[in-house]
């Protein structure tokens, strides 16, 4: 993402503010967490930032992590537990630089963590890597996911067994570089794309390894009320980046951020391969350019786990939260700000 634009009202950290939720970890700086439950506990997975001494730009080249922490959580409001390094860039074969947001899905013994990276040629795609404990350290293949590109993999496993990643992100995270499956220019932003559809995240199942996509990535189709899809111009809704998929209800959530306009939005579908209808924003602007996040139910009750700035007021130096998530009666969901007035 472009990560560049600090100029707006949700990144004022002069004002004085009371921030809904406190920090789940102060001692380093974590980002983008996504959020399972293992054996009854909750794992969380997120970016680990650092201050590597680039100056922010618009390819968003100061987001420079080179390895990964997990945490795990008991409860909501109890300790959580550092499990240290998980993952390190030095021990990825194919890795240039950039740990960028994970994700991770568990079959038949097995622990996936799904991470994107730019490769040697500065291009962002997604590995993965394997552990038998959920709080790693894992292990990386020795390449990348044969046909993936950009940013952030979002993976879900649905009812019925079968596993999707949704991934994808603009700007700095390259999306608009790509056209079926191929990278077709080095374009820095969407900017261009106003009366054409916006960019779609991209969706594909993956092969019962998990290691593999099984076919081609398609488009995850954000529709309108009318049942247009969402133009490049609506920077209010269109996606950007983050995306994160759960199931309520029998139908299929697709949230995600809208980058530049700084909103986690929802569109509701029937099929985790969309299309989805926008629906509306679940939580306003956090302190800081960029909003992630990720969704679970745990002991009853649904969190979004989300990050800020609050620790340091500096946009690439974020920290992990959590706040409970409520599903109205009729399907909606309810607006979270995390700034208390
Ligand atoms: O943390 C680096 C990037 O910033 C993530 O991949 C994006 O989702 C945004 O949070």
């Amino acid at each position: 993402a472009n990560k560049n634009d600090t100029a707006t009202a949700a990144t004022d950290t002069t004002a004085k503010v009371k921030f809904l939720s406190p920090p789940l970890v102060k001692d380093i700086y974590t980002a983008d967490p996504s959020a399972h439950v293992f054996n009854g506990k909750i794992y969380i997975y997120p970016s680990h930032d650092y201050d590597a001494g680039i100056k922010e730009n618009d390819n968003g080249d100061h987001f420079a992590m080179k390895d990964y922490h997990i945490f795990s959580m008991d409860s909501i409001g109890g300790p959580v537990t550092d499990h240290g390094v998980a993952l390190d860039v030095k021990d990825i074969p194919w890795a240039g630089r950039q740990l960028w947001a994970p994700d991770v899905a568990y079959k038949s013994g097995t622990y996936y963590l799904y991470f994107p990276l730019k490769n040697k040629q500065d291009v962002f795609q997604i590995g993965v890597a394997t552990s038998k404990n959920p709080a790693g350290p894992f292990k990386a293949e020795h390449e990348p996911i044969a046909g993936s590109y950009s940013i952030d993999p979002a993976v879900f496993t649905d009812t019925d067994g079968k596993t999707y990643m949704y991934f994808g992100g603009i700007w700095g995270g390259q999306l608009q570089q790509w056209a079926n499956g191929k990278r077709v220019n080095d374009s820095k932003t969407d900017l261009k794309n106003d009366d054409a559809p916006a960019l779609s995240c991209k969706v594909v199942r993956l092969k019962d390894n998990m290691k593999e996509f099984d076919g081609a990535p398609q488009d995850a189709v954000i529709l309108d009320s009318l049942g247009k899809p969402l133009l490049g111009k609506d920077h209010d809704r269109r996606f950007f980046e983050g995306s994160w998929m759960h199931k309520y209800d029998n139908k299929y959530y697709f949230t995600y951020s809208t980058g530049d306009t700084h909103l986690l939005c929802y569109a509701v579908g029937d099929s985790p391969m969309g299309p989805f209808t926008y629906k509306g924003v679940l939580m306003k602007p956090v302190q800081g350019w960029t909003t992630h996040h990720s969704i679970i139910e745990f002991k009853g009750k649904w969190y979004i786990f989300y990050h800020d700035t609050e620790l340091s007021g500096k946009t690439h130096l974020r920290n992990i939260k959590v706040t409970e998530l409520t599903h109205n009666a009729d399907g909606t969901i309810a607006v979270i700000d995390p700034f208390i007035k």
